[in-house]
């Protein structure tokens, strides 16, 4: 990558969807089964805690049980091996990249093995089920809630974000459909303060007009041959 020195990385559920992680938005994704508004709104949560609890719980327990891809692997190595600056911005609350081994990732949308206690407002690790409604290891009130980023909530650490797209020389979205923003208009960011921008998804997304170059493909097919 001939005078590329930043880059910034965004990651959707499409490069979890081959560790059998389910998608959002794809057919049988998770919001066929379930409706948005009923599982990621902070209203939902205040009308039906117990459904909004039910639905991370099961999702929490499930990514435990799955394992980085080759998608996630080359992404690691990249982030060892590059000695530019570097940023995996994912939206996933998964924690593919990190078990991968990848230390450049800022989870954007929050993380499920993260509880945030709407009390003290301190965040804790967090492995088991919310349902039961545990008391926050900081300050002891049956306050916790997922740590993630629900419609109409702000994003975690955009500064940083827009400041990594300040610098970027190449803007690199992998695996995610660009229906969501404030992540869907980092593209076109990064295209006007003059970054190469390129798009690796399984197939054509909202965004992908926006783009220098759009490849159509599997994560850990294109992945890995872009990396390497
Ligand atoms: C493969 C593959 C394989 C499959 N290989 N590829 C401007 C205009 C209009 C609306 C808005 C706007 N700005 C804000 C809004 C409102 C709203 C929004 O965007 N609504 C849209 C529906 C229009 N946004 C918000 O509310 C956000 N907050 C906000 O904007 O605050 C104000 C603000 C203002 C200014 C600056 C900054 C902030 C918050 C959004 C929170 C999103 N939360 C969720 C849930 C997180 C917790 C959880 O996991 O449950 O985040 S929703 C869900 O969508 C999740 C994802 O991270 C996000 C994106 O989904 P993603 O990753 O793209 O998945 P899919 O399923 O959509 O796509 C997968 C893709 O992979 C597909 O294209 C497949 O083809 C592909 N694929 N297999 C490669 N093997």
């Amino acid at each position: 990558m001939k005078n590329i020195r930043n880059i910034v990385i965004l990651t959707g559920a499409g490069v979890s969807a081959e560790s059998g992680i389910d998608t959002f938005r794809s057919e049988g994704g998770l919001w066929e089964q379930h409706r948005v508004e009923d599982v990621a709104t902070p209203e939902a949560f205040a009308r039906d805690p117990d459904l909004v609890l039910r639905f991370y719980d099961m999702r929490r327990e499930a990514i435990q049980t799955k394992e980085p891809n080759a998608a996630h692997h080359a992404l690691a190595r990249l982030d060892t091996e590059w000695d530019g600056d570097l940023l995996i911005v994912t939206q996933n609350v998964d924690d593919l990249h990190e078990r991968a081994g990848a230390r450049r990732v800022l989870h954007m949308h929050g993380e499920h093995l993260l509880a945030w206690c709407t009390a003290c407002d301190v965040r804790s690790p967090w492995a088991e089920p919310l349902l039961h409604r545990p008391p926050c290891p900081e300050c002891g009130e049956a306050a916790l809630r997922p740590d993630v980023v629900w419609f109409g909530e702000m994003p975690y650490q955009m500064e940083r974000i827009y400041d990594a797209l300040r610098a970027a020389d190449l803007f690199v979205s992998i695996g995610t459909s660009g229906a969501v923003y404030p992540a869907a208009g980092f593209v076109r960011q990064a295209r006007d303060l003059g970054a190469a921008t390129l798009e690796l998804n399984l197939e054509r997304s909202q965004g992908t007009l926006w783009f220098d170059e759009a490849r159509q493909g599997a994560a850990t097919k294109l992945v890995p041959v872009w990396v390497d």
